[in-house]
């Protein structure tokens, strides 16, 4: 079949949306680090409108740091690609023409660094995932011994991390005399903006003191909040998307039609007019909705729902209990901690998460979302956890979220089989979880030292300790989905 390309845009259907704006004519303005199927299905969407709406200056230069799989299936396609919106009301088609090109940091650091080094690029943009930033995730600082920070502090100038890239991209900016670029991290961390601000100065700061102040006093790290549920493309996904459109498109997104992105307008080197975007004073009423109703439901059913044998989160939220137990971890646990963004009616917030869980042409997979968790609890559950702590309040619903992930990474289901676990902590997590074995009085305190977890306050906390063992030897004795019925 031939190949989605700009020699064969004006052969697609007639109702598949394509870039109606002379692709020839565009600049790259932004580069952005990590590009996977989040950041084609959402900022990348919202620049193409930028760009439908008549400023080419704000063109995007993908890079993924490590694999070339995403530039393997673009190069030959020009960089397009099909974004599939699946709603109630069917499937809309939408083909990108944003990203101009993509570079394989692996293969080339030093043609990505030069990239943005280019005066013309104001904007770097981030999704490397949560532990693409080499930190702690307990405390949000850089982790000095990560292995590709102790890379990139030896060799600067051919850097493996993102925040190595960044370093190494503003000293050569500020020695050209090259305005810096603004950092807009898109990931799923608190307070992300200045969280990445701290990880790039303490970098910076273990090279020279000037180029940490440099990034301290004259770089931009606006927050966002990022929301758009969008699962890992399936060879199914591919082979329909092809049939609709007549061509093939190796690297088509499949996503819901919620889009939603909010940021803190501090560009000062510009940036494109986003039509749709909410530019916002404080990001951390918006971050704390979505992170702690969101990504925590989605994190509990990703585990539990595993674990009972639930393919997907639309599987899990269709059976009743995990239903209760989600709705009830939102009304009853973290809505009370919550300071609610200007003019936000909670209710309909939540009351459409659950439409958009239970959405049954997104097959997004519990294992995609248990990957990680290291890297995800502490801001998906266990900020809550803490406020929940300091105001008295039981914590039996976001217990048996954590007891879920210390069932699930000791990496064998419920039925004996083995869980393919992906996550940095791994190796440990399971060294753990074979010392401890399925006990929870002994598995759930020696999961709680993990401190880049569960930080020095949580792992020392009686209640929290009890509260965790006790859903733990729940979800061991009756199995997740039983634990579940018996917490909802
Ligand atoms: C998910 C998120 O994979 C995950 O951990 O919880 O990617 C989630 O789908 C997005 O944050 C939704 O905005």
């Amino acid at each position: 079949m031939t190949r989605l390309s700009n020699a064969t845009l004006d052969r697609l259907p007639p109702d598949v949306a394509r870039p109606g704006y002379e692709r020839g004519a565009l600049a790259t303005g932004i580069v952005h680090l990590g590009i996977g199927a989040f950041h084609r299905a959402q900022e990348a969407v919202f620049t193409e409108a930028a760009l439908a709406a008549g400023d080419l200056s704000w063109g995007i230069l993908g890079a993924s740091l490590r694999s070339p799989d995403t530039r393997d299936a673009l190069a030959p396609q020009d960089g397009l690609y099909t974004v599939a919106v699946r709603g109630p009301a069917g499937e809309d088609l939408q083909v990108i023409g944003a990203v101009r090109e993509v570079l394989v940091g692996a293969e080339d650091p030093a043609a990505l660094v030069t990239a943005m080094t280019d005066p013309r690029v104001r904007i770097v943009s981030l999704t490397v995932t949560e532990k693409g930033y080499c930190h702690d995730p307990a405390t949000g600082r850089l982790n000095e011994a990560h292995p590709d920070i102790v890379h990139d502090l030896a060799d600067p100038q051919r850097p493996r991390s993102a925040p190595g890239y960044l370093i190494e991209a503003l000293r050569r900016r500020r020695a050209a005399g090259t305005p810096p670029f603004t950092v807009l991290c898109c990931d799923n961390l608190p307070r992300n903006g200045t969280t990445v601000a701290g990880i790039v100065r303490d970098l910076a700061a273990m090279h020279d003191g000037d180029l940490a102040r440099f990034v301290a006093g004259d770089v931009a790290f606006p927050c966002t909040m990022v929301d758009r549920i969008v699962p890992a493309t399936t060879d199914a996904d591919r082979a329909a998307i092809a049939q609709r459109l007549g061509v093939e498109d190796a690297w088509p997104i499949v996503t819901e039609p919620y889009n939603y992105w909010a940021i803190e307008d501090r560009f000062p080197a510009g940036r494109p007019d986003w039509p749709g975007v909410a530019f916002v004073a404080d990001i951390a009423p918006y971050e704390a909705m979505k992170l702690r109703l969101l990504n925590a439901s989605h994190s509990v059913m990703a585990y539990l729902g595993y674990l009972a044998g639930h393919e997907t989160i639309a599987d899990t939220i269709a059976d009743p209990p995990f239903r209760h137990l989600v709705e009830g971890l939102m009304d009853h646990e973290v809505t009370p901690t919550l300071k609610l963004p200007p003019g936000t009616d909670v209710a309909a917030y939540k009351r459409a998460l659950i439409e958009r869980f239970a959405n049954p042409a997104l097959k997004h997979r519990t294992w995609q979302i248990a990957m990680d968790g290291s890297q995800k609890l502490p801001q998906r559950l266990l900020g809550t956890v803490r406020d929940r702590r300091a105001a008295g309040a039981p914590i039996d619903r976001l217990a048996l979220g954590v007891a879920g992930w210390m069932r699930y990474v000791t990496g064998t289901d419920e039925r004996g089989q083995a869980i393919d676990v992906r996550d940095p902590l791994a190796a440990r997590l399971r060294t753990i979880a074979g010392n401890a074995g399925l006990n929870a009085a002994r598995l759930a305190p020696m999961l709680l030292e993990v401190r880049e977890v569960f930080g020095d306050d949580l792992a020392a906390d009686p209640r929290f300790r009890a509260a965790v063992t006790d859903a733990l030897s729940r979800v061991i004795a009756r199995g997740a989905r039983g634990a579940v019925a018996a917490t909802a």
